[in-house]
């Protein structure tokens, strides 16, 4: 796009690949975040004295919290991401949960509104039927929640999901839904601007561990054309109704041909590349070009997905130096890391330290690519998770394309000795 890049990284940072291939980079404090990466005076510092245009929040820290992105509007600076009224209405899930079925989408059977006594809860969950989830309303990613299976259980879990939501979030409003045993995590990605709403696809992230997606991969084998259309429907008209600016992420649980809305994830997510492949778009270039000049170069009902993309997320299982890296490449074979031979990975921040993503025209032959790419892989000097990923590659179960969010549990405890 012809523009100027600033880096910023804590001294742990120092010696990462993003900071070498930035036009220049400023270092904004010690490794703690709370010092660095969410030291929202040091950012801002940063960005003035470099002379920035505009701040990318990236993918965590910072990214979808409203008041830095209130800030940094203040402070003269486009904001890579919606406007804070919109990031503050969906980090409330009580809320976005309402605004989603007031535009028609389907939402899980739950209580209407948030849950503040244990008569109250009570009252739902006997209205729902047993198993329930117990949510927090500032949660979302599966952080403060609580599946309840009989009504003895209830008042006990009702407390701990208060003071969980309490001690992580510093707001204890929790409500209830009816829980779903075994559905699919389906995402739709969405890029929106003054004028219209484009939607990528879905990716369907049902392989995760701990709530840590591990793999991701477009289109959703659970997903067919009728709940495609009938999701994006529903996606587009919540999207349009809430002005919504740049890349965000409509979750939904599915079971079966059912699909439900979950909650909307106001930033650009870790695997975007995905949709990238499938619909041939760069998300960042477009969700630059919807914040910057209001307007992306994308057109809507040109977005079409062509044939099958799935990522595999490398985890650190150690901290450590690379002593050997060997990158795969070839057609339909992307690398996104900040690895390199002879870097460190500090033993700070996430475990995630590459994403590989292939691309090929059927799933079949996206998995025997990306089988054969993690076999060209090479990390020499930390441990990774790559073993762990070629097992799932060559499951019948995972190949077969039925699974749940539950999968990854149930093969680990299937095949304990294995993995
Ligand atoms: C659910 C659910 C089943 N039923 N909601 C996980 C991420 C967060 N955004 C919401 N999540 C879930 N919400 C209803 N009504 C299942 C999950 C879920 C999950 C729940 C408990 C333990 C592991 C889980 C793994 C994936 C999804």
């Amino acid at each position: 796009m012809g523009i100027e890049t600033v880096a910023v990284y804590s001294t742990a940072d120092r010696d990462s690949l993003h900071v070498r291939l930035a036009d220049y980079a400023v270092c904004i404090g010690p490794p703690p975040s709370p010092q660095s990466y969410l030291n929202r005076n040091n950012l801002i510092m940063a960005a003035a004295g470099a002379g920035c245009g505009a701040i990318h929040p990236g993918v965590g820290f910072l990214s979808e919290n409203a008041a830095f992105a209130k800030l940094v509007r203040d402070r003269g600076f486009a904001f890579i991401g919606p406007a804070p009224e919109t990031i503050e209405l969906l980090g409330d899930k009580v809320a976005a949960r309402d605004t989603a079925r007031r535009f028609g989408l389907p939402v899980t059977p739950g209580s209407a509104g948030a849950v503040d006594s244990e008569e109250a809860a009570a009252k739902a969950a006997r209205e729902l039927g047993f198993p329930v989830i117990i949510k927090a309303a500032a949660g979302g990613g599966g952080k403060g929640m609580r599946v309840v299976r009989r009504a003895e259980e209830l008042a006990g879990n009702f407390a701990l999901a208060r003071s969980e939501a309490e001690a992580n979030f510093a707001d204890n409003t929790v409500f209830i839904e009816r829980y779903l045993e075994n559905p699919r995590h389906v995402e739709l990605q969405i890029l929106a601007d003054k004028n219209s709403v484009a939607v990528l696809g879905e990716r369907d992230c049902s392989v995760q561990q701990n709530h840590q997606k591990l793999i991701e991969e477009s289109p959703s084998p659970g997903v067919t054309e009728t709940m495609r259309s009938r999701m994006a429907e529903g996606a587009v008209n919540l999207f349009r109704e809430l002005g919504y600016t740049g890349a965000g992420t409509i979750e939904f649980l599915v079971e079966g041909e059912n699909f439900y809305f979950m909650e909307v994830n106001a930033r650009l997510q870790v695997e975007h590349p995905v949709s990238e492949f499938v619909t041939g778009t760069d998300i960042v270039r477009e969700q630059i070009l919807a914040c910057t000049a209001g307007r992306m170069e994308l057109e809507p009902d040109k977005v079409s997905l062509d044939g099958w993309a799935i990522e595999c997320r490398i985890n650190a299982l150690s901290p450590g130096k690379i002593t050997r890296l060997e990158i795969p490449g070839g057609p339909g074979v992307r690398f996104d890391s900040f690895l390199y031979q002879g870097c460190s990975v500090p033993p700070f921040y996430d475990s995630m330290v590459a994403k590989l993503i292939v691309h090929d025209s059927t799933r079949d032959r996206a998995i025997a690519k990306m089988s054969r790419a993690l076999d060209e892989l090479v990390i020499e000097g930390i441990r990774t998770n790559r073993e762990r990923q070629k097992l799932v590659m060559r499951d019948p179960k995972f190949r077969s394309g039925r699974f749940g969010t539950h999968y990854y549990e149930e093969i680990n405890g299937e095949a304990e000795n294995v993995f």
